[in-house]
């Protein structure tokens, strides 16, 4: 059994594991003094990783474990040793997961669908070991990388609920009351408007392999689109369900009027999901009045594409029938899904705008340099050793890097700061 739950958000701190640092190391053979290099590379740090585990509901679990950090890749070694890779930390998290990063808002991407995954730090890449930097004019090359620190930050996650089907109305229409019928849920029900402050969810098993999740929504009233009533937060939930099943409350006062009223809400919020196939239920068909006015309530409620339905949930009638509509109605969408690209599709989007690019900025008397890659290499530069530091040094020139330095005023004694990398400026260099 589901628990109702709904739009949960937690925040957590995520690190990559830092890539081991490459090694510089020579090869000792008895009878040579100094052999070739033979310092392997460093392992790459592990990543923070999100998966999709269809059984969760809820992002409760985030409120104890806040940091997830993955472990760091081991140092390279002589003998051309790789350092071991660091494991990854994969935390689960339930389908509907919205990732962000915070606390800029940006999108990183949307967990679905089973077995998604989701890189969310990603480690460190381990430094390249000395053999790497041998050439035929450099034999006894020095230099090797340092690992790369992994990525650091924190990300927000959000649940939206995804149900396959949505049953949507008027307040106090019964859908909670349905919802439990249906399903194994025990939402709370009760004889007035506004009983349901947040969706309740339930499992509904057609058979052994099909099974479809709904969701009550709140009830939806006039100016619901605009924000009146709880239902308009529930909204843009509703409209990713695979059908969605309106409620018609069969003992209102004015029955069709109340549900065209809902219809039109529906309407204004998203125009396409007025015109989605919609099984129609009127409810409470126990009750004799009710009883009395569903063949009047049929005609006036029938469309070219709609046959409604009347149930009672309190004595179990017309709940197969119901169950059998349902289970057309998601087969139905099923196929329209796969006719046209899935809305469902996980859509990752890294957006960065420094891989290419650099730029020089004053930071006080202080200069910092910053591009994508020229801070990556400095990360992974072990400024101690001479030879990296020229490496470094050439790819400043390269780039141009050095020229803009210059011009900015850059002169003996400047401190200019490179990613983590806090440099002296000094004219003999
Ligand atoms: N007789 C009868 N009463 C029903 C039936 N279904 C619901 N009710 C009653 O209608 C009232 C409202 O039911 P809910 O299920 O809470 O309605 P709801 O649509 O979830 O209402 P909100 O959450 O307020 O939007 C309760 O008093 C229910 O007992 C039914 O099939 N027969
Ligand atoms: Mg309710």
């Amino acid at each position: 059994m589901l628990s109702p739950v709904f739009a949960d958000r937690a925040r957590i701190l995520v690190s990559g594991g830092s890539g081991g640092d490459g090694a510089s190391s020579f090869r000792r053979e008895a009878h040579v003094p100094r052999g070739g290099p033979d310092g392997g590379d460093g392992g790459r740090g592990g990543s923070v990783i999100l998966l999709v585990e269809p059984g969760m509901t809820t992002l409760g679990d985030f409120k104890r474990q806040r940091h997830f950090r993955a472990a760091a890749g081991g140092r390279g070694a002589g003998r051309k040793a790789h350092g071991k890779n660091g494991a990854d930390i994969v935390i689960r998290v339930p389908p509907g997961t919205v990732v962000r990063s915070h606390p800029d808002g940006a999108w990183i991407g949307e967990l679905l669908e089973a077995e998604t995954r989701l890189v969310v730090a990603k480690g460190g890449r381990g430094g390249r070991g000395n053999v790497y930097f041998a050439s035929a004019t450099h034999r006894a090359p020095t230099h090797a990388e340092k690992g790369t620190p992994g990525e650091e930050g924190w990300v927000e996650l959000e649940l939206k609920l995804i149900a396959d089907i949505g049953l949507v109305g008027a307040p106090n229409a019964g859908k909670s009351t349905l919802l439990a019928a249906l399903t194994e849920a025990r939402p709370e029900v009760g004889a007035y408007p506004f009983t349901t402050l947040t969706p309740n969810l339930g499992v509904i098993a057609f058979d052994e392999d099909h099974r479809a999740v709904i969701a009550d929504v709140p009830g939806l009233i006039e100016g619901a689109h605009e924000g009146k009533g709880l239902g308009h937060h529930f909204l843009r939930h509703v409209e990713r369900t695979r059908v969605i099943v309106g409620v018609v409350d069969g003992a209102a006062r004015e029955p069709v009027e109340e549900w065209r009223a809902v219809l039109d809400e529906l309407r204004l919020h998203d125009p396409a999901l007025a015109e989605r196939p919609m099984p129609l239920v009127v409810t409470k068909l126990d009750l004799p009045e009710v009883g009395e006015r569903w063949p009047e309530l049929r005609d006036a409620l029938r469309t070219d594409a709609v046959e409604p339905m009347a149930v009672s949930a309190h004595d179990g009638t017309g709940l197969e029938v119901l169950r059998l509509a349902l289970s057309a109605a998601l087969a139905e969408a099923a196929i329209a899904e796969a006719a046209q690209p899935p809305e469902t599709e996980m859509r990752v989007h890294r957006f960065d705008p420094m891989a290419e690019s650099w730029e020089v900025l004053a930071e006080g008397h202080d200069l910092r340099v910053r591009g994508r890659r020229i801070e990556t290499t400095a990360a992974r530069t072990d400024f101690e050793n001479a030879e990296s530091r020229d490496r470094f040094w050439r790819l400043l020139e390269r780039l141009g890097i050095d020229v803009e330095l210059r011009r900015l005023g850059a002169g003996t004694g400047t401190t200019v700061h490179i990613g983590p990398a806090e440099l002296e400026w000094g004219d003999d260099d």
